[in-house]
């Protein structure tokens, strides 16, 4: 591994007298880094480690756990860092002030790719206007000199390091850093970085949940991490509710008083403390399979407690509401019973990791019912591999305000195998395979199916609640939709093209979501209109539509608002054989600017599509594609016979590892 090991060894074995004309003799040339190893890493493994490099330590920084080591190997520092940044006790390594003072730049370069990327094209988070200045041991006047000869001034001084905080005076910072470091009185000269919490909770399994890091959750955390005020309905299986690690997050009915056989609340349900169980028609909504379990645990397991996982949301009300029995179907009467239970008892959000069977009328007045109480409704797309545009799979198909239909991701932000799409249908994507969460009896366990795509949409309109508590539920969901990374896997798989990012919808610039994705057209007379929903937690000052036609100038026009959080544009007709590229941008009343991504159509007939085969627009009622063993159960008040069943708790595509 350590290719450079013999040069090591041999410097290990001279003499103490040797190795201080050693000291002498490499110490400018070979440079000094700075190291910060993970907390609970023993000090052997920590001095194995660096006397294998050659590091010998400089000094310790206690308060920031950081050591300062000098090169005394032939290792160059690129090399060090890059040892050090692939070693697993490392939490970071870089190389100090003075290397990069005295290291070839161009040479740096040359080596280090990556580098010079991170550095030039994109500098990270740092105040605009801002620079700090390190000099070398120089008179104050000099200093001063040199300044105003780049045009900047003093704004910090810090004596002891002979660093200085300065004010660009309008010049860009990477313009102000150049001139700085030309001069040879500057040791180096680098951008203000902001340094933000990157909360990573101390839950054990966090690691294993890519989840939350593919949807950029840490970065979430830093700005909210739930409130219990928020109430989540998971219409599942039931809720281990006295798990380890959902115990704090299951939500209490205290005008309920538990246990005097009495409806203290009025709601119609008996000391109803914690939800119910419509399966059994009982107050205590445990699970009898594990499904709603791990859903909860998606949606809201307890955050940074040192146990288990961790939710979207670290706190949060999880209401279970158990109409799935524990072979993993129920009937419809008592999906109903839990959707309106849910509304009337003050859920927010309600989780829906099931569905199958047919259109059902009452099924989707349970869920208008949900919109016109401002509560949203997000529901699994299904396990089918299917087009739901073609072929709807209920209730996620339902076309109902409030619905949020959820197709599964896979950690290397790919379609899930089984996942059913839409392109009309289908709102986003989000990670479904190989999903950790609580189970029954305080274990954990990885499942797979749009069953645990769901709970990560349900868990981030819950934390989108916390943060901005006055939002509606359709601006709750524009913010969702217009948050998501767009894929190119998910661009024709659903309407949004995209797949949850969690920090994306909590931003405080402009949302644009739903923006017309149009697809190739022969119409030649225009206009194409072009439409999207903007937002922003402010004020949106003005929407523009900008396209460009087959390469040509791009033009830009305003966009109109016609109605509350909607806005409008047009772009004229253009001839056969055009191709448009176009994309929406929006300014905000702190002058925050954000585009939305591109989209391209040609003024051309439309790629042929695969007509339906089959149950178009209400699938057949022998819908056993996924290979379940279905009870059927009578719906009663219709008389119709339905089924339900859960998506990912049983069958040949839930994958189950069971710790
Ligand atoms: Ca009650
Ligand atoms: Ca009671
Ligand atoms: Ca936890
Ligand atoms: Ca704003």
């Amino acid at each position: 591994m350590f290719g450079k090991m013999k040069v090591v060894l041999l410097i290990l074995t001279v003499g103490l007298v040797s190795a201080f004309w050693l000291t002498a003799a490499t110490n400018e040339r070979a440079g000094k880094v700075l190291i910060k190893f993970n907390e609970d890493v023993s000090l052997e493994k920590i001095n194995s480690f660096t006397k294998e490099l050659g590091l010998v330590k400089v000094k310790t920084f206690d308060e920031i756990n950081v050591q300062v080591f000098r090169i005394s190997s032939d290792y160059s520092v690129e090399e060090v860092i890059k040892l050090c940044s692939n070693a697993s006790i490392v939490k970071y390594a870089e190389p100090s002030a003075e290397v990069r003072a005295f290291s070839n730049e161009a040479s740096l370069e040359a080596s280090n790719p990556e580098t010079v990327v991170a550095a030039q094209a994109q500098l990270a988070e740092h105040r605009s206007g801002e620079v700090i200045v390190k000099f070398k041991n120089i008179a104050t006047e000099e200093v001063a000199r040199t300044l105003s000869n780049v045009g900047i001034t003093i704004l910090e001084q810090f004596d002891n390091l002979g660093v200085y905080h300065c004010d660009t005076g309008g010049k860009d910072v990477s313009q102000a850093i150049k001139e700085c470091e030309a001069d040879p009185n500057v040791v180096y000269a680098e951008p203000n970085y902001i340094y933000r919490r990157f909360v990573e909770p101390n839950d054990p399994q966090f690691s294993q949940l890519y989840g939350m890091t593919i949807t950029d959750s840490p970065a979430a955390w830093d700005i909210q991490t739930g409130d219990r005020a928020i109430i989540v309905g998971v219409i599942d299986t039931g809720v281990d509710w006295d798990h380890e690690d959902l115990e704090d997050n299951i939500w209490t009915n205290t005008a309920e008083i538990p246990n005097n056989n009495t409806d203290d609340d009025g709601n119609g349900f008996v000391d109803d403390v914690r939800g119910w169980d419509f399966a059994n028609n009982d107050n205590n909504p445990d699970d009898d399979n594990d499904h709603g379990s791990h859903v909860s645990g998606t949606i809201g397991a307890v955050g940074n407690n040192g146990v288990g996982v961790v939710g979207v949301n670290w706190q949060v009300s999880i209401m279970p509401l158990k109409f799935l029995g524990g072979d993993g179907s129920g009937s419809l009467d008592d999906a109903l019973g839990c959707i309106i239970y849910g509304v009337n008892n003050g859920a927010k959000v309600l989780s829906n990791s099931w569905g199958g069977g047919g259109f059902s009328q009452s099924l989707e007045d349970a869920i208008q019912f949900a919109n016109d109480n401002g509560v949203l409704f997000v529901a699994a797309a299904g396990n089918a591999s299917q087009d739901n545009d073609n072929f709807p799979s209920y209730p996620a198909s339902y076309e109902v305000p409030n619905v949020i239909s959820v197709a599964a991701s896979t950690s290397s932000d790919n379609l899930a195998s089984f996942s059913n799409t839409g392109r009309n249908t289908v709102h986003l994507a989000a990670p479904g395979q190989d999903i950790r969460s609580t189970t029954r009896g305080n274990t954990y366990s990885t499942f797979s199916g749009t069953s645990m795509s769901t709970p990560h949409v349900s868990g981030a309109a819950a934390l989108i609640w916390a943060q901005f508590p006055g939002l509606s539920m359709a601006q709750i969901k524009t913010r969702i939709l217009g948050g998501v990374d767009r894929v190119a896997s998910f661009s024709d798989a659903t309407s949004t093209g995209g797949r949850l990012n969690v920090n994306n919808s909590l931003s405080t610039n402009p949302i644009i979501a739903n923006t017309t994705r149009l697809q190739n057209r022969p119409d030649d007379a225009g206009p194409y209109v072009i439409e999207a929903d903007i937002l922003d937690d402010g004020s949106i000052q003005s929407a523009s539509l900008t396209y460009q036609v087959s390469g040509q100038e791009a033009v830009t026009v305003a966009m109109t608002s016609t109605s509350a959080d909607h806005y409008s544009g047009n772009i004229p007709g253009q001839s056969l054989g055009s191709t448009i590229i176009y994309f929406v941008a929006a300014t905000d009343n702190d002058g925050n600017e954000t585009r939305d991504s591109d989209n391209t159509f040609s003024i051309a007939d439309p790629p042929p599509t695969q007509p339906p085969s089959c149950g178009f627009g209400r699938p057949a009622i022998d819908f056993d594609i996924q290979n379940q063993s279905l009870k059927t159960t009578v719906n009663a008040a219709a008389n119709l016979s339905f089924f339900l069943l859960p998506l990912a708790a049983i069958g040949f595509y839930s994958k189950r590892k069971k710790k």
